[in-house]
Protein backbone atom coordinates (compact mmCIF):
# COMPACT_ATOMS: atom_id res chain seq x y z
CA UNK A 1 0.00 0.00 0.00
CA UNK A 2 1.45 3.64 -0.48
CA UNK A 3 1.93 6.40 2.56
CA UNK A 4 -0.26 9.34 1.21
CA UNK A 5 -0.97 12.87 3.31
CA UNK A 6 -4.91 13.10 3.58
CA UNK A 7 -5.87 16.91 3.61
CA UNK A 8 -5.97 16.62 7.64
CA UNK A 9 -2.37 15.72 7.55
CA UNK A 10 -2.86 12.31 8.82
CA UNK A 11 -0.93 9.55 7.16
CA UNK A 12 -3.45 7.38 5.46
CA UNK A 13 -2.79 3.39 3.86
CA UNK A 14 -4.18 3.79 0.32
CA UNK A 15 -3.97 0.18 -1.12
CA UNK A 16 -2.13 -0.03 -4.09
CA UNK A 17 -4.30 -1.19 -7.20
CA UNK A 18 -3.53 -4.96 -9.06
CA UNK A 19 -1.25 -4.18 -11.95
CA UNK A 20 -2.54 -3.76 -15.79
CA UNK A 21 -2.72 -6.54 -17.93
CA UNK A 22 -0.57 -4.81 -20.50
CA UNK A 23 2.20 -2.95 -18.67
CA UNK A 24 2.03 0.99 -19.87
CA UNK A 25 5.46 1.76 -19.61
CA UNK A 26 6.82 -0.99 -22.30
CA UNK A 27 9.66 0.21 -24.68
CA UNK A 28 9.18 -3.04 -27.22
CA UNK A 29 12.30 -3.47 -29.56
CA UNK A 30 15.49 -3.16 -27.41
CA UNK A 31 18.94 -3.13 -28.78
CA UNK A 32 21.39 -5.55 -27.35
CA UNK A 33 24.97 -5.98 -27.38
CA UNK A 34 27.56 -7.53 -25.52
CA UNK A 35 30.27 -5.66 -26.79
CA UNK A 36 30.81 -3.46 -24.05
CA UNK A 37 32.48 -4.25 -20.74
CA UNK A 38 30.17 -5.14 -17.78
CA UNK A 39 30.57 -5.08 -14.82
CA UNK A 40 28.75 -6.27 -11.36
CA UNK A 41 29.43 -2.42 -9.69
CA UNK A 42 27.57 -0.85 -12.64
CA UNK A 43 24.64 -3.45 -13.01
CA UNK A 44 24.22 -2.69 -8.98
CA UNK A 45 24.39 1.21 -9.29
CA UNK A 46 21.91 1.23 -11.98
CA UNK A 47 19.41 -1.03 -10.15
CA UNK A 48 19.28 0.43 -7.04
CA UNK A 49 15.67 -0.88 -6.31
CA UNK A 50 15.84 -4.40 -6.25
CA UNK A 51 16.50 -5.71 -2.82
CA UNK A 52 19.03 -8.13 -1.49
CA UNK A 53 18.99 -11.66 -3.43
CA UNK A 54 17.65 -9.95 -6.53
CA UNK A 55 13.89 -9.20 -5.28
CA UNK A 56 11.84 -6.79 -6.82
CA UNK A 57 8.20 -5.65 -6.64
CA UNK A 58 6.69 -2.98 -8.41
CA UNK A 59 5.81 0.05 -5.79
CA UNK A 60 2.83 1.05 -7.47
CA UNK A 61 0.84 -1.68 -7.98
CA UNK A 62 0.07 -5.38 -7.06
CA UNK A 63 0.84 -8.05 -9.29
CA UNK A 64 -0.94 -11.34 -10.16
CA UNK A 65 1.50 -13.37 -9.91
CA UNK A 66 5.23 -13.65 -8.38
CA UNK A 67 7.64 -15.05 -10.84
CA UNK A 68 10.92 -17.13 -9.84
CA UNK A 69 13.48 -16.86 -12.22
CA UNK A 70 15.48 -19.80 -12.42
CA UNK A 71 19.05 -19.94 -13.66
CA UNK A 72 21.15 -23.15 -14.52
CA UNK A 73 24.71 -22.18 -13.97
CA UNK A 74 28.62 -22.83 -13.96
CA UNK A 75 31.35 -20.52 -14.80
CA UNK A 76 29.11 -17.91 -16.78
CA UNK A 77 30.25 -15.07 -14.56
CA UNK A 78 30.52 -12.80 -17.78
CA UNK A 79 27.55 -13.82 -19.34
CA UNK A 80 25.53 -13.27 -15.75
CA UNK A 81 26.47 -9.82 -16.13
CA UNK A 82 24.80 -9.19 -18.94
CA UNK A 83 22.14 -10.80 -18.14
CA UNK A 84 21.24 -9.13 -14.80
CA UNK A 85 21.76 -6.14 -16.79
CA UNK A 86 19.48 -5.98 -19.26
CA UNK A 87 16.66 -8.27 -17.25
CA UNK A 88 16.23 -6.56 -14.04
CA UNK A 89 15.21 -2.97 -16.14
CA UNK A 90 13.15 -4.97 -18.36
CA UNK A 91 11.41 -6.56 -15.28
CA UNK A 92 10.81 -3.37 -13.46
CA UNK A 93 8.60 -2.20 -16.95
CA UNK A 94 6.82 -5.44 -16.93
CA UNK A 95 5.87 -4.75 -13.69
CA UNK A 96 6.91 -8.50 -12.36
CA UNK A 97 7.11 -9.05 -8.72
CA UNK A 98 9.93 -11.47 -8.90
CA UNK A 99 13.20 -13.49 -7.25
CA UNK A 100 16.21 -14.29 -9.64
CA UNK A 101 17.99 -17.71 -8.60
CA UNK A 102 21.15 -18.91 -9.74
CA UNK A 103 21.14 -22.70 -9.88
CA UNK A 104 25.05 -23.24 -9.76
CA UNK A 105 26.22 -26.97 -10.04
CA UNK A 106 29.12 -27.69 -7.56
CA UNK A 107 32.13 -29.31 -8.62
CA UNK A 108 33.15 -30.51 -12.14
CA UNK A 109 31.01 -33.42 -12.79
CA UNK A 110 28.73 -33.98 -16.03
CA UNK A 111 26.42 -30.74 -16.16
CA UNK A 112 22.74 -31.59 -15.88
CA UNK A 113 20.68 -28.54 -17.03
CA UNK A 114 16.91 -29.66 -16.50
CA UNK A 115 18.37 -31.22 -12.66
CA UNK A 116 19.36 -27.96 -11.53
CA UNK A 117 16.14 -26.72 -12.94
CA UNK A 118 13.99 -29.18 -10.40
CA UNK A 119 16.36 -27.66 -7.81
CA UNK A 120 15.67 -24.23 -8.42
CA UNK A 121 11.98 -24.97 -8.00
CA UNK A 122 11.95 -26.40 -4.83
CA UNK A 123 14.67 -24.04 -3.50
CA UNK A 124 12.96 -20.90 -4.77
CA UNK A 125 9.67 -22.55 -2.58
CA UNK A 126 11.48 -22.76 0.23
CA UNK A 127 12.82 -19.33 0.21
CA UNK A 128 9.44 -17.57 -0.70
CA UNK A 129 6.32 -20.70 -0.68
CA UNK A 130 4.57 -17.63 -2.10
CA UNK A 131 5.78 -18.14 -5.75
CA UNK A 132 2.93 -19.43 -8.52
CA UNK A 133 4.84 -18.99 -11.56
CA UNK A 134 8.26 -20.21 -12.36
CA UNK A 135 10.51 -19.02 -15.64
CA UNK A 136 13.45 -21.18 -16.64
CA UNK A 137 16.49 -19.46 -18.36
CA UNK A 138 20.02 -20.30 -19.89
CA UNK A 139 22.20 -17.38 -18.81
CA UNK A 140 22.86 -16.45 -22.09
CA UNK A 141 19.43 -15.97 -23.79
CA UNK A 142 18.61 -11.96 -23.53
CA UNK A 143 15.01 -10.76 -24.92
CA UNK A 144 15.21 -7.99 -28.08
CA UNK A 145 11.89 -7.10 -27.03
CA UNK A 146 10.51 -6.04 -23.80
CA UNK A 147 6.39 -7.35 -24.48
CA UNK A 148 7.53 -10.61 -24.27
CA UNK A 149 6.17 -11.02 -20.91
CA UNK A 150 8.05 -12.96 -18.36
CA UNK A 151 4.74 -14.05 -16.39
CA UNK A 152 3.10 -17.47 -16.68
CA UNK A 153 0.01 -18.29 -19.24
CA UNK A 154 -2.99 -20.95 -19.10
CA UNK A 155 -0.57 -23.00 -20.72
CA UNK A 156 3.30 -23.96 -20.56
CA UNK A 157 4.80 -20.44 -22.07
CA UNK A 158 8.22 -21.25 -24.45
CA UNK A 159 9.33 -17.45 -24.53
CA UNK A 160 12.60 -17.85 -26.59
CA UNK A 161 10.83 -18.59 -30.28
CA UNK A 162 12.92 -16.30 -32.39
CA UNK A 163 16.32 -17.04 -31.19
CA UNK A 164 19.45 -14.88 -33.62
CA UNK A 165 21.38 -18.19 -33.43
CA UNK A 166 18.65 -20.16 -35.13
CA UNK A 167 17.83 -17.10 -37.90
CA UNK A 168 15.03 -15.94 -35.63
CA UNK A 169 12.76 -18.92 -36.71
CA UNK A 170 12.03 -21.99 -33.87
CA UNK A 171 14.30 -24.40 -35.16
CA UNK A 172 11.75 -27.14 -35.23
CA UNK A 173 8.22 -26.90 -33.90
CA UNK A 174 8.46 -28.93 -31.08
CA UNK A 175 10.80 -27.03 -29.53
CA UNK A 176 10.95 -26.10 -26.03
CA UNK A 177 14.78 -25.07 -25.04
CA UNK A 178 16.28 -21.62 -23.74
CA UNK A 179 13.41 -19.78 -21.90
CA UNK A 180 10.66 -21.52 -20.71
CA UNK A 181 7.83 -21.02 -17.98
CA UNK A 182 5.20 -22.89 -16.10
CA UNK A 183 2.86 -22.28 -13.09
CA UNK A 184 3.24 -23.87 -10.53
CA UNK A 185 0.15 -26.28 -11.41
CA UNK A 186 1.59 -26.72 -14.32
CA UNK A 187 4.64 -27.66 -13.18
CA UNK A 188 3.99 -30.65 -10.57
CA UNK A 189 1.01 -31.53 -13.25
CA UNK A 190 4.46 -32.97 -15.48
CA UNK A 191 5.95 -34.17 -12.28
CA UNK A 192 8.62 -31.34 -12.74
CA UNK A 193 11.99 -31.88 -15.14
CA UNK A 194 14.10 -34.96 -15.88
CA UNK A 195 16.56 -35.41 -13.53
CA UNK A 196 18.36 -38.08 -15.80
CA UNK A 197 19.68 -36.34 -18.83
CA UNK A 198 23.46 -35.61 -17.82
CA UNK A 199 25.05 -33.24 -20.64
CA UNK A 200 23.77 -31.18 -23.71
CA UNK A 201 21.12 -32.02 -25.10
CA UNK A 202 17.34 -33.73 -24.75
CA UNK A 203 15.87 -32.35 -21.33
CA UNK A 204 14.12 -29.60 -23.54
CA UNK A 205 12.71 -32.13 -25.86
CA UNK A 206 11.09 -34.41 -22.82
CA UNK A 207 9.53 -31.51 -21.16
CA UNK A 208 7.83 -30.63 -24.25
CA UNK A 209 6.77 -34.25 -24.41
CA UNK A 210 5.47 -34.28 -20.32
CA UNK A 211 3.87 -31.10 -21.25
CA UNK A 212 1.54 -32.93 -24.44
CA UNK A 213 1.49 -36.45 -22.38
CA UNK A 214 -0.38 -34.80 -20.02
CA UNK A 215 -2.82 -32.88 -22.44
CA UNK A 216 -1.04 -29.25 -22.30
CA UNK A 217 0.31 -27.33 -25.64
CA UNK A 218 2.60 -24.86 -25.49
CA UNK A 219 1.96 -21.21 -25.28
CA UNK A 220 3.92 -19.00 -27.62
CA UNK A 221 4.92 -15.05 -28.57
CA UNK A 222 4.48 -13.87 -31.77
CA UNK A 223 7.87 -14.31 -33.55
CA UNK A 224 8.36 -11.01 -33.85
CA UNK A 225 7.87 -10.48 -30.04
CA UNK A 226 9.91 -13.53 -28.88
CA UNK A 227 13.16 -12.53 -30.34
CA UNK A 228 16.67 -13.21 -28.78
CA UNK A 229 20.14 -12.64 -28.51
CA UNK A 230 22.38 -14.84 -27.77
CA UNK A 231 26.03 -14.59 -26.11
CA UNK A 232 27.91 -16.50 -28.41
CA UNK A 233 30.49 -18.99 -26.52
CA UNK A 234 32.55 -22.14 -27.10
CA UNK A 235 30.89 -25.51 -25.59
CA UNK A 236 31.89 -26.01 -21.89
CA UNK A 237 34.14 -28.64 -20.50
CA UNK A 238 31.81 -31.00 -19.10
CA UNK A 239 28.92 -30.37 -21.30
CA UNK A 240 28.89 -32.93 -24.55
CA UNK A 241 26.77 -33.73 -26.30
CA UNK A 242 24.54 -36.54 -24.28
CA UNK A 243 24.26 -39.38 -27.09
CA UNK A 244 21.77 -41.43 -25.15
CA UNK A 245 19.19 -38.22 -25.47
CA UNK A 246 17.53 -39.81 -28.79
CA UNK A 247 16.11 -42.62 -27.26
CA UNK A 248 15.60 -41.23 -24.20
CA UNK A 249 13.24 -39.14 -25.43
CA UNK A 250 11.43 -41.99 -27.27
CA UNK A 251 10.68 -42.81 -23.70
CA UNK A 252 8.80 -40.15 -21.95
CA UNK A 253 5.76 -41.33 -21.06
CA UNK A 254 7.34 -44.18 -18.89
CA UNK A 255 10.21 -42.20 -17.43
CA UNK A 256 8.09 -39.82 -16.12
CA UNK A 257 6.20 -41.69 -13.74
CA UNK A 258 9.19 -42.07 -11.95
CA UNK A 259 11.23 -39.72 -12.63
CA UNK A 260 11.32 -35.91 -12.23
CA UNK A 261 10.37 -33.71 -9.14
CA UNK A 262 9.25 -36.26 -6.92
CA UNK A 263 12.50 -38.47 -7.18
CA UNK A 264 14.95 -35.47 -6.52
CA UNK A 265 17.54 -36.02 -4.88
CA UNK A 266 20.23 -33.30 -4.15
CA UNK A 267 22.68 -31.86 -1.36
CA UNK A 268 22.47 -28.08 -0.64
CA UNK A 269 26.17 -26.70 -0.22
CA UNK A 270 25.37 -23.06 0.32
CA UNK A 271 22.81 -20.60 -0.54
CA UNK A 272 23.93 -16.68 -0.41
CA UNK A 273 21.70 -13.83 -0.89
CA UNK A 274 23.70 -11.44 -3.09
CA UNK A 275 22.79 -7.73 -4.28
CA UNK A 276 21.26 -8.88 -7.24
CA UNK A 277 20.40 -12.30 -7.21
CA UNK A 278 20.21 -15.07 -4.64
CA UNK A 279 22.86 -17.96 -5.86
CA UNK A 280 22.20 -21.73 -4.79
CA UNK A 281 25.01 -23.73 -5.30
CA UNK A 282 24.18 -27.64 -5.26
CA UNK A 283 25.86 -30.96 -5.64
CA UNK A 284 23.69 -33.30 -7.83
CA UNK A 285 25.91 -36.28 -8.41
CA UNK A 286 26.87 -37.81 -11.53
CA UNK A 287 25.81 -39.45 -14.25
CA UNK A 288 25.55 -43.52 -13.40
N1 LIG B 1 25.41 -23.85 -18.48
C1 LIG B 1 26.34 -23.29 -17.61
N2 LIG B 1 27.59 -23.83 -17.53
C2 LIG B 1 27.96 -24.90 -18.27
C3 LIG B 1 27.02 -25.45 -19.16
C4 LIG B 1 25.76 -24.90 -19.25
O1 LIG B 1 26.05 -22.31 -16.93
O2 LIG B 1 29.11 -25.33 -18.13
C5 LIG B 1 24.02 -23.32 -18.49
C6 LIG B 1 23.90 -21.91 -19.01
O3 LIG B 1 22.81 -21.28 -18.40
C7 LIG B 1 23.65 -22.16 -20.48
C8 LIG B 1 22.72 -23.35 -20.42
O4 LIG B 1 23.21 -24.11 -19.34
O5 LIG B 1 23.10 -21.05 -21.10
C9 LIG B 1 22.65 -24.16 -21.70
O6 LIG B 1 23.93 -24.68 -22.05
P1 LIG B 1 24.70 -24.27 -23.37
O7 LIG B 1 24.82 -22.79 -23.44
O8 LIG B 1 25.97 -25.04 -23.45
O9 LIG B 1 23.77 -24.77 -24.52
P2 LIG B 1 23.73 -24.14 -25.94
O10 LIG B 1 22.84 -25.04 -26.73
O11 LIG B 1 25.24 -24.24 -26.52
O12 LIG B 1 23.40 -22.69 -25.86
C10 LIG B 1 25.79 -25.46 -26.86
C11 LIG B 1 27.26 -25.30 -27.22
C12 LIG B 1 27.43 -24.52 -28.49
C13 LIG B 1 28.84 -24.56 -28.98
C14 LIG B 1 29.00 -23.73 -30.21
C15 LIG B 1 30.42 -23.62 -30.63
N3 LIG B 1 30.53 -22.73 -31.75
Amino acid sequence: SAKSVGSNSTITEKPLPPCPEMPPGLVGRLLIEFGSPMSMERVQRENPDVQEGGKYSPPDCVPRQKVAILIPFRHREHHLKYWLHYLHPILRRQKVSYGIYIINQFGEDTFNRAKLLNVGFLEALRDDESYDCFIFSDVDLVPMDDRNLYRCYDQPRHFAVAMDKFGFRLPYSGYFGGVSGLSKTQFLKINGFPNEYWGWGGEDDDIFNRISLNGMKVSRPDARIGRYRMIKHERDRHNEPNPQRFTKIQNTKVTMKRDGIGSLQYRLVEKLRRPMYTNVTVEIGRPP
